[in-house]
């Protein structure tokens, strides 16, 4: 495993593993901050954070946007991908190269190689936000890995087994950490616990998580 990779001070990056091919990668971030925020400012000035509802009807307490050739979305009529944003009916807009350089090192930091991601969710939690136990499957391919980047206010980040009633384990996730998963653990239920009122330095009062995946 090349823990080195491409980090801007060449220092092993603090792994730990929380499945056979899912590990967390401690403050793999950090380096890139600035110019994550940055792009994600331009990303979010083109396709706004929103609030958008479950197929069922619920409203999702995090907020969301997409960007990439193809972006995530949820609406009476289902979930899944597709090249327009519906708030706009324009394509996302584009993945930025700084998602695309970072993503590619930490999958193959994290053991993935050749990792190119085409679809690139954002969600945003206030205190109080969560996410509900869910697999991700409206990716085609149910092995490719999911890159996974938190910043902002600390999240309780709960990873379970194959059926939603499975035990989880909870794993804290801090500024800058990067979590990648994909083959064997590719479809365990996830969720985050409620967001813990806070202030961070660069976000304020919230948690930004930013997912990238090969998902055409
Ligand atoms: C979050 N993350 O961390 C929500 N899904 O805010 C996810 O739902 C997620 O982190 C698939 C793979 C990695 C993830
Ligand atoms: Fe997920």
């Amino acid at each position: 495993m090349d823990l080195f990779a491409e980090q801007d001070l060449q220092q092993p990056a603090r792994v730990e593993r929380i499945g056979e091919q899912a590990l967390v990668l401690r403050g793999f971030a950090l380096p890139r901050v600035k110019e994550l925020l940055a792009a994600l400012d331009c990303v979010l000035l083109q396709s706004p954070l929103r609030q958008m509802h479950t197929p069922g009807g619920l409203a999702m307490s995090a907020r969301l946007s997409s960007c990439g050739d193809l972006g995530w979305t949820t609406d009476r009529h289902g979930y899944r991908y597709s090249p327009l944003d519906p708030l706009s009916s324009r394509p996302w807009p584009a993945m930025p190269e700084a998602f695309l350089v970072l993503a590619e090192a930490a999958a193959s930091a994290a053991g993935f190689s050749g990792f190119v991601p085409d679809a690139c969710l954002i969600n945003a939690y206030a205190p109080g936000a969560k996410m509900s136990l869910h697999q991700d499957k409206n990716e085609r391919s149910c092995t490719a890995p999911i890159v996974s980047i938190s910043l902002g206010l600390p999240a309780i980040f709960q990873f379970g087994g194959f059926e939603r009633s499975d035990p989880t384990q909870r794993v804290s996730l801090f500024h800058g950490d990067i979590v990648v998963w994909g083959g064997v653990d590719r479809l365990r239920f996830h969720g985050v616990m409620p967001i813990k009122p806070g202030h961070h330095s660069l976000l304020g009062e919230q948690r930004i998580n930013i997912t990238l995946r090969q998902a055409g």
